[in-house]
């Protein structure tokens, strides 16, 4: 099946007709039909396939306990409403790139593998790279059992009725163990490859990032009967948050958004009781982002006292910065640039992904497919077939020149 065909398949799996984004939530119906086709493309290749004690899915050409294996691939979930190509297009990419080695005769000198790592969004937990971060240890099980959606679900509720043990969740080293090179393709959430020209470039960091709760408790009231003086109105201070982080963000280079937002009891004729504000705050290193999200802070507790309103405020997920394998990257950069020593742009990045977490356990790289809006987390996010084709080439290129004599 080509990259073409396998695409088509995947397109409308998960995706919303109102919008033309995609809801493929962790561990709904659209993670399963996900997760079905996953298992179809690695069967359907002869590939040895297997779900981990984590949900995540693997496919394997070469037997794994063999060691040094070389992998690829990223996730298949979406944010509310994302796009086509943030995850999709890395793991299709690396169904293609097998393809194309199968076709050039390649002799494997090592297992290959694909994955697909479940939850990589945390969309529907709150808690990014959940498959991952169980697998290298980076989130315990008690603290995965703890994360509900916003129906009350829990995590372990969620997987129980998509037919996964949640209690065999917990850390893999044996399978980080056997991992010598881990490779994600994704497409780039950004315009440095537009604007240099490039359809490929190699990542060389991820900038810390982190969620935080902000919770702003007021005191319900009569929308119409209460006079302005009497109120202690949560949404307020809120409002003025946000602005706070927009300006703390642009004096420190960094980016702040409040893109997620929770309103109790939620009525337009109601003072709210309770405002929850979610902000994702990232930056290019950790005393611009300390710098930011302190500002922040300081700016909320000033406004919610002013109020009459308290809060609270809670980090829900965090990311330091990633500096991928150098060794890895310069690799993937020699194997990109060819007999010509083509010269391949290496750029940082402020998305998180399943390879900022193994970077700390396996070596690590990625790889980036021009975005030639930076469009991202959106509908309108798009990647030309040319360069998603070119991806591949170069994706395949990496792994011959990885795992292959
Ligand atoms: O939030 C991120 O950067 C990633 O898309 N999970
Ligand atoms: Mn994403
Ligand atoms: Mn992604």
């Amino acid at each position: 099946m080509s990259f073409h065909e396998m695409w088509a398949e995947l397109l409308p799996v998960g995706r919303s007709a109102a919008s033309g984004g995609y809801r493929r939530f962790a561990w709904t119906g659209a993670d399963t039909d996900c997760r079905a086709w996953f298992r179809q493309q690695a069967e359907g290749r002869g590939l040895a396939y297997e779900v981990d004690r984590n949900g995540n899915q693997w496919a394997w050409q070469g037997d794994p306990a063999a060691g040094d294996a070389v992998v690829t691939g990223s996730h298949l979930d979406s944010v509310p409403d994302g796009g086509a190509f943030d995850g999709p297009l890395g793991v299709v990419s690396a169904f293609a790139a097998l393809d194309a080695l199968r076709e050039r005769g390649a002799r494997f000198t090592r297992p290959v593998g694909i994955v697909n790592f479940g939850d990589e969004e945390g969309a529907r937990f709150g808690l990014a790279c959940v498959g991952s971060r169980l697998t290298a240890g980076a989130v315990t099980p008690e603290q995965a059992h703890r994360l509900t959606d916003a129906d009350g679900v829990t995590l372990r509720r969620a997987m129980e009725a998509a037919g996964h043990d949640p209690d065999a969740i917990g850390p893999d080293p044996e399978r980080l163990a056997r991992i010598g090179a881990f490779v994600e393709l994704h497409v780039e959430q950004g315009r440095a490859l537009d604007l240099s020209g490039d359809r490929v470039g190699v990542a060389s960091a991820i900038w810390p990032h982190g969620r935080w709760r902000f919770d702003f408790r007021g005191e319900a009231n009569h929308a119409g009967t209460t006079a302005l003086a009497d109120r202690r109105d949560p949404m307020l201070p809120y409002a003025e948050t946000v602005l706070a982080a927009r300006r703390e963000a642009r004096l420190a280079g960094a980016v702040a958004t409040f893109g997620k937002i929770g309103v109790e009891p939620n009525g337009v004729n109601a003072v709210p009781s309770l405002v929850r504000g979610w902000l994702d705050s990232r930056a290019p290193g950790q005393d611009g982002l300390d710098a930011v999200v302190t500002g922040i802070e300081k700016a909320a507790r000033e406004h919610a006292a002013a109020h009459g309103v308290d809060l609270d405020v809670v980090r829900e997920s965090f990311t330091p910065v990633v500096e991928f394998d150098h060794a890895l990257r310069d690799e993937l950069v020699r194997l990109l640039g060819g007999a010509a020593e083509r010269s391949v742009p290496v750029l940082g990045t402020g998305a998180g992904h399943d390879a900022g977490i193994l970077a700390g356990r396996v070596p690590t790289a990625m790889l980036f497919v021009r975005n030639p809006t930076g469009v991202s987390h959106s509908p309108a996010e798009h990647a030309a077939e040319d360069d998603c084709l070119a991806g591949v080439d170069a994706l395949t290129d990496a792994l011959e020149g990885l795992a292959c004599t």
